[in-house]
C-alpha cells in the first residue's frame, strides 16, 4: 500500500517513542447505527491524526447493521460481530507484527475481543471503564456486545463475539479500573459474574491516588500490555456524550493521572478508546475534548 510507513525489521519494537497508528473500528453493537458508529469520523474531523502526529491506519470494516438478537448466543448481530472481530484482529495483528503501535478507535467496547485475539499470549490488559462489561448473552438486558466484552475475552461470555473459543487473555493479567459499584439488581448480577482472578480497583478507591495506581501497574512486570479506555470511565460532568453515563466517575485530571503512566510504559503494545456517542455531541465539542485528552496522554 502506498503511503504506508516502511516495515521495520523483525524485532518487536514497542516503547515510549513509537508513533501511534490510528485505526477506525466503527462498531456499534446495538446494530442500530447509534452515535458510537460515527465516533471515529468525528474524532478525525476534530483533528485526531494530526494532533497525535500519528500514522493513519485507515478503517476496519467493523459495522454491525443487524439489530436482531441471536437466540442461541443472546448477542445482537452475532454473525456481524463475529466478522467485525475477525477484521479487527487481522488489522491489529498486522500492525503489531510490523512493530507499530495501534490506537484502535471505536465504536463501542465490543471491539475488545477482536483486539485481544491479536495480543501475544501472556499480555496484561488494563481495562478502564465505568462498567465491568461482564454480562453474557443470558444475563444482559440489551444483548449488546458492549455489555459482555470483558467476560468474552476472559472466557466467560459468548465465544461468537470473539470468533474463537476460550479465554483470549489470562484473567490473572486483567485489571478492571474505574468502575462504579453496582446499584440495580442487574448490576449486582453482573458484579457477581466477574472472574475473581481479575484485580479490581473501582473509581471510589482509585480516586484516593490514581497516579500511584497507574505507576504501580506500569512497573508491575515486563509483559506486553494493552490499554482499553471506555470514555464513560470519566464522570459525566466531564464527558456527557456517552450512551450509558454513570455518576461518580473519575474527573479528567484523575483519569490523566491514572492513564499517563500506562501510556508511557515501554511495554504498552497499543490502546483502544471507545464509546463517544456523537448523537449527543451535535456541535463536536466533546469530540474536540476527547482529542485534547488523547493528545495529553499520548503525545511524547
Ligand atoms: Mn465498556
Amino acid at each position: 500500500m502506498s503511503g504506508e510507513p516502511p516495515r521495520r525489521s523483525g524485532r518487536r519494537r514497542y516503547g515510549a517513542g513509537v508513533r501511534w497508528t490510528v485505526v477506525d473500528a466503527p462498531l456499534d453493537s446495538s446494530g442500530t447505527g447509534r452515535g458510537e458508529q460515527r465516533a471515529p469520523e468525528a474524532l478525525r474531523r476534530a483533528g485526531l491524526v494530526a494532533a497525535l502526529d500519528a500514522d493513519d491506519g485507515g478503517a476496519v470494516d467493523a459495522r454491525v447493521e443487524d439489530a436482531a438478537r441471536d437466540p442461541t448466543s443472546g448477542l445482537i448481530g452475532a454473525e456481524a460481530v463475529r466478522r467485525a472481530s475477525a477484521a479487527i484482529a487481522a488489522r491489529v495483528a498486522e500492525l503489531l507484527a510490523a512493530g507499530q503501535r495501534p490506537l484502535v478507535v471505536g465504536g463501542d467496547c465490543a471491539i475488545l475481543p477482536g483486539v485481544c485475539r491479536a495480543l501475544p499470549a501472556g499480555s496484561d490488559l488494563w481495562f478502564v471503564d465505568a462498567h465491568p462489561d461482564f454480562y453474557d448473552g443470558a444475563t444482559s438486558e440489551t444483548g449488546e456486545g458492549a455489555d459482555m466484552d470483558l467476560s468474552v475475552v476472559t472466557g466467560h461470555g459468548p465465544a461468537v463475539a470473539a470468533g474463537v473459543e476460550g479465554a483470549l487473555v489470562d484473567p490473572n493479567r486483567v485489571h478492571l479500573l474505574g468502575h462504579r459499584p453496582a446499584v440495580e439488581e442487574a448490576g449486582r448480577v453482573e458484579a457477581a459474574r466477574i472472574d475473581p482472578r481479575i484485580r479490581q480497583v473501582p473509581a471510589a478507591e482509585l480516586r484516593r491516588d490514581p497516579g500511584l495506581v497507574g505507576a504501580a501497574l506500569a512497573e508491575e512486570g515486563s509483559a506486553p500490555a494493552w490499554l482499553h479506555l471506555d470514555l464513560d470511565a470519566l464522570d459525566p460532568v466531564d464527558l456527557p456524550a456517552v450512551t450509558y453515563p454513570e455518576p461518580d466517575g473519575l474527573r479528567r485530571p484523575e483519569l490523566v493521572a491514572l492513564v499517563a503512566p500506562l501510556t508511557r510504559a515501554d511495554r504498552l503494545l497499543g490502546m483502544s478508546v471507545t464509546d463517544l456517542n456523537v448523537d449527543r455531541d451535535l456541535d463536536g465539542r466533546h469530540a474536540r475534548r476527547v482529542v485534547e485528552l488523547l493528545v495529553e496522554l499520548l503525545r511524547p
